[in-house]
């Protein structure tokens, strides 16, 4: 016998507080729930972020139940307009953003710059074949919480350049909540399969028979904290008493093994 067989650890106790390359690579694997970057911001920084969205108006999501509000522009709703239409809208919706940054702090630069340097590795803003960079950095607000889903391009947005990713994470920034006791995320440890698409209901949803019987792991959203967890892995976000506003945007690893973010 042999006694030195470690106890198994469960898929929802593996959540990690370090970003280092390793950490990432866990997350990639899909063999951890989620990282959690404690104090990636002040909360000053994080109210005068919000004033600064609130200055310049949140608008729905096209679509979408229950309703999401947000600033900035999406994959998700331009793949059935048009591809040249995003790119184009993006002009405008950088400017908002740069807008928004000047009057409180630049989070996709200080995140950026955190993942250079904690991986070793190459990471910037997704572009498309013709050199045109997508969006990244959308200002969100989840508050009457989300139905089951995955956000997975290859899946999803197979026409986009983005979907030659290899694995996709999301990280979320939490900006201003209300009540974190309400509003947590959950995260199934169960990754969207092509035949998983029968399951599919509404605009983005799937119906919850296919995390029956899966682990599942949850985390509270705490202002100045970041979580980031591979959105292959079906999750729903719970609904909120208030407020709950997020700074977010995809991670992808490419095939050369650098990483790219894109909204
Ligand atoms: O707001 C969150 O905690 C997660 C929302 C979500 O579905 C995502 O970031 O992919
Ligand atoms: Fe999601």
């Amino acid at each position: 016998m042999n006694m030195n067989v470690k106890p198994r650890i469960a898929w929802s106790e593996k959540a990690e507080e370090k970003l280092t390359g390793c950490a990432m690579c866990h997350l990639f694997r899909g063999v951890t729930p989620f990282i959690r970057i404690r104090n990636f911001a002040t909360p000053e920084e994080c109210e005068a972020l919000v004033q600064a969205a609130v200055a310049e108006g949140f608008s729905a999501y096209r679509g979408v139940e229950p309703v999401i509000n947000r600033i900035g522009n999406t994959v998700f709703e331009y793949n059935s307009i048009s591809k040249h239409e995003y790119f184009e809208k993006n002009l405008s919706l950088k400017a908002v953003q740069d807008r928004m940054f000047a009057k409180s702090f630049n989070p996709l630069e200080r995140f950026l710059e955190l993942l250079r340097a904690r991986t070793g590795t190459a990471v910037g803003v997704a572009s498309n074949t013709e050199g045109q960079d997508y969006y990244a950095g959308l200002m969100r607000r989840i508050e009457k919480g989300t139905q089951l889903h995955v956000d997975y391009a290859p899946g999803e947005q197979p026409d986009w350049d983005i979907a030659s990713i290899k694995e996709q994470l999301v990280w979320n920034l939490y900006l201003r909540v209300s009540d974190t006791n309400s509003g947590r995320t959950h995260v199934f440890n169960r990754q969207w399969q092509p035949s998983d698409d029968d399951r599919k209901e509404g605009i983005y949803g799937d119906n919850k028979s296919v995390v029956d019987r899966c682990e599942e792991a949850s985390f509270s959203p705490d202002v100045g904290d970041i979580v980031i967890f591979n959105t292959r892995n079906f999750h729903y976000v719970e609904p909120t008493k208030g407020e709950r506003v997020a700074f977010t945007s995809a991670i992808g690893r490419t095939a050369d093994d650098e990483m790219v973010l894109w909204s």
